[in-house]
């Protein structure tokens, strides 16, 4: 059975040139992942087709309402007999980082939920009790390109989708570390050498040279992993 994907937007349009492309696509295509698209407007049932309100109370914005949200997860839910893990895109969720990528990659059915203006009335949190989950400290105009990432993180992790050669297990994050620096061809481009040792066919001093790279761009860019990777190694002796 494929991981289905849920997804309950006002904007679906705004995914098909995403997940019809390259690996998103790719997985679909192999059967692996299954996109379906609710646009919560059509679950609106007043002559205006709201979607949202003023917040109560008074303030800036515009706030998503219950009834659209709630009729729009059980029509997508009712879809399948699947239990959902159920998400909300929200920059108050849980940062999203490859560990949750990791762990959401096991489910076989996600629910997302992306929303627009100001934010949702709480009790969409306190009734559906979905996770909620951020891309990051900062804020952008809807959901929609959260759950785009999220998906995409998630799809490249599961079994089957990339082919042996760009493999997902030894990179970046995997580990703790950030990526060594990579060279193709030319050996020389406009005076730039490529690193010697990466030319010698010792192996095992590459993998050295590498390692030795991942530490110290680890330490100089990510202080934040550079710690916690030598906690880890501490703990680990
Ligand atoms: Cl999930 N939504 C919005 N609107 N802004 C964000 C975000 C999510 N994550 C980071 N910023």
């Amino acid at each position: 059975m494929p991981l289905r994907f849920d997804i309950l937007t006002l904007f679906p349009e705004m995914f098909a040139p995403i997940l019809g492309t390259s690996i998103p696509k790719r997985a679909a295509n192999k059967g692996l992942v299954e996109y379906c698209l609710t646009n919560i407007r059509d679950l609106s049932t007043d002559a205006h087709k709201s979607v949202d309100d003023r917040p109560f109370g008074g303030g800036p914005g515009m706030v998503m309402m219950c009834q659209t949200i709630f009729d729009a997860v059980e029509h997508a839910e009712r879809q399948d007999p699947r239990v959902a893990t159920r998400i909300i895109l929200s920059p108050q969720g849980r940062v999203f980082d490859q560990a949750l990528a990791t762990e959401l990659a096991g489910k076989d059915r996600l629910l997302l939920i992306a929303g627009h203006y100001e934010g949702f009335d709480e009790r969409i949190i306190d009734g559906l009790s979905p996770m909620q989950v951020s891309i990051g400290d900062y804020v952008l105009s809807g959901g929609e390109l959260a759950a785009m990432v999220v998906i995409d993180a998630i799809v490249r992790l599961l079994p089957g989708v990339l082919g042996a050669d760009d493999g997902a297990a030894d990179e970046t994050f995997a580990d703790g570390l950030i990526e060594y620096p990579q060279y193709t061809r030319p050996r020389d481009f406009r005076g730039m050498p490529v690193p010697e040792v990466l030319l010698s066919g010792n192996h095992k001093a590459i993998a050295a040279w590498r390692l030795e790279q991942r530490k110290v761009r680890t330490e100089q860019r990510r202080p934040d992993l550079w710690d916690a990777f030598i906690r880890k190694s501490a703990e680990e002796k």
